[in-house]
Parts: C-alpha cells; sequence; structure tokens
C-alpha cells in the first residue's frame, strides 16, 4: 500500500474514465479512490465499470451529495489512512493535473520533504488556457496568502499534492473546516505550522477542456477570510495545538490465537 490518489468528483463523468485510464495505463502502481458527491450526470457509474478491470486498485466512495471538496479530501484521507498508504495524493479530475507528474510528486516526497507541491509559481511552472481573470485571482491569491502568512510556498492553493502519510495522520480534520481554496490552503499552512517540510516542483497546469469549473464566489469569499483567520488563530490562539492531531491511529494487531 504505497501509493494513493484521490480524486474528488462533482459532474466529471466527461472526464473521469479518461483520466482513471491515463493513471493506469503509466503501470507506476499508483491505486486511485474517487470520491464522488452523488454527481447526478453519473460519475460514479462510470467509475464502477472500470472497477472490474481495475480490481484492487480502483476503489470508490460515494457521497449524498454535493458537500464541498474539502471535506470530500477529509473523508479520502481518512479512508487511506484506515488502508495505511504511504503516500496520499491530491488530484483533480479534469485534467488540469497531468497524470505523467504524479510520478515526480511522489519522488520528491520521498526523497526531499514531506509535502510535495505541484505548483504554478515556481521556476519552469506555468498555467495554460486560463483566463485572465482566473490567473489574477489565482496569483494575488497565492501573494495575499504569502503576505499574511509568510508561508514559503509559492503556490498555496494548489490542488495536486503529495502527503506523507505521517503527515496527514498529525492533523486533526475536525479543525480543518474550509471547502475550497482556503482548504488547500488551511492544509498546507497546518502542515507547515507542525514542522513539516513542504517541496515545490513545477507543473504545468492546464485549463480543462470538458465539464464544468466548480468554482464560485464563495470559494473566493471564504479564501480572503479563511486566510485571516488561520493567520489570526496561529498569533493569539495557539492554532498549532489545536490543528495538532493527539491520537495518532496505530495498525490493528492481530494477536496470535495460541492453543
Ligand atoms: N466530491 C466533490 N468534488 C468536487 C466538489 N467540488 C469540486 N469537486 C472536484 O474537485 C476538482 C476541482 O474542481 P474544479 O471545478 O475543477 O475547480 P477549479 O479547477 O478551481 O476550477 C474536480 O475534480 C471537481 O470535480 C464537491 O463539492 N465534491
Ligand atoms: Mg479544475
Amino acid at each position: 500500500m504505497e501509493k494513493l490518489v484521490i480524486i474528488p468528483t462533482y459532474n466529471e463523468s466527461e472526464n473521469i474514465e479518461s483520466i482513471l485510464q491515463a493513471i493506469f495505463k503509466m503501470g507506476l502502481h499508483f491505486h486511485v479512490l474517487v470520491v464522488d458527491d452523488n454527481s447526478p450526470d453519473g460519475t460514479a457509474d462510470a467509475v464502477r465499470a472500470l472497477q472490474n478491470r481495475y480490481t484492487g486498485q480502483l476503489f470508490l466512495q460515494v457521497r449524498e451529495g454535493k458537500q464541498g471538496l474539502g471535506t470530500a479530501y477529509i473523508h479520502g484521507f481518512k479512508w487511506a489512512i484506515d488502508r495505511r498508504y504511504a503516500y496520499i495524493f491530491e488530484m483533480d479530475a479534469d485534467f488540469s493535473h497531468n497524470p505523467k507528474d504524479l510520478e515526480r510528486l511522489y519522488q520528491a516526497c520521498k526523497s526531499k520533504g514531506d509535502v510535495a507541491v505541484g505548483s504554478r509559481y515556481v521556476r519552469g511552472g506555468k498555467t495554460v488556457n486560463w483566463t485572465w481573470d482566473r490567473n489574477v485571482l489565482s496569483k494575488g491569491g497565492a501573494l495575499y496568502t504569502r503576505i499574511l502568512t509568510w508561508m514559503p510556498v509559492k503556490d498555496p492553493t494548489a490542488g495536486f499534492v503529495c502527503y506523507k502519510r505521517e503527515v496527514l495522520e498529525s492533523i486533526n480534520f475536525d479543525e480543518i473546516n474550509f471547502v475550497g481554496y482556503a482548504f488547500q490552503i488551511e492544509m498546507k499552512f497546518a502542515a507547515w505550522k507542525l514542522g513539516f517540510k513542504i517541496v515545490e516542483i513545477p507543473i504545468t497546469f492546464i485549463d480543462r477542456k470538458y465539464g464544468t469549473s466548480k468554482m464560485n464566489k464563495n470559494i473566493v469569499k471564504e479564501g480572503v477570510l479563511g486566510v485571516l483567520k488561520i493567520q489570526w488563530l496561529s498569533m493569539f490562539k495557539n492554532y498549532r495545538r489545536k490543528v495538532q492531531n493527539n491520537y495518532v491511529s496505530t495498525p490493528v494487531v492481530h494477536a496470535k490465537v495460541v492453543s
């Protein structure tokens, strides 16, 4: 149980089959967990249809309805921790994140840090086909986060990330309540505050060709207020202690039955 890619989905029937095929076709032993929020377009059925071909590699969790990206990931993280995966990845379904970069993220996480971020804003990274307003929003969000928090991450809203299991085990998910960009920022912020090392590797982020973005005004608002909130907590309310998970799960050891 080495590498698990978590893909949250909401109405991704046009992308899900091809992204899964692209991951498995590489033959690099990545397992995939799709966390679908009961998409009306039948995304989960498309996953089920592939599960026979990829038994033991492709997993599906369906939640009741659209509950946001953040809680979908937390659901996936708990699932992954229970199964003792060593490296746990976040990745979108829409091909903005290139499956071919998974291995580079893995190697960076394994040998250079505890968290590896696929970054648009380090040397060699870029975005392709994004509208100017999405670019401004994303770069502005990154700058805003860096100015307020001083977190040494150039692409704090990035959603293409590899975490060592120990990092996720150390975070108390009950304290992570954001759902959009703020979720991505807070996960990195929490890891950083808990003393883990974050490295960034350059990626090319390409805007989706199929399906629609689930970005909206509330997600932006949450991002602006969310960064203020976590910085406030870390300055005055001992954020580190709050977000630290005091219960680190250990594998169930089955006692040998003698006699
Ligand atoms: N399970 C779940 N997945 C979501 C939700 N919102 C977005 N996603 C998925 O999260 C990924 C990123 O979302 P996307 O709309 O592409 O955001 P953008 O890249 O910022 O425009 C995609 O795979 C979406 O299907 C949600 O509420 N629940
Ligand atoms: Mg997208």
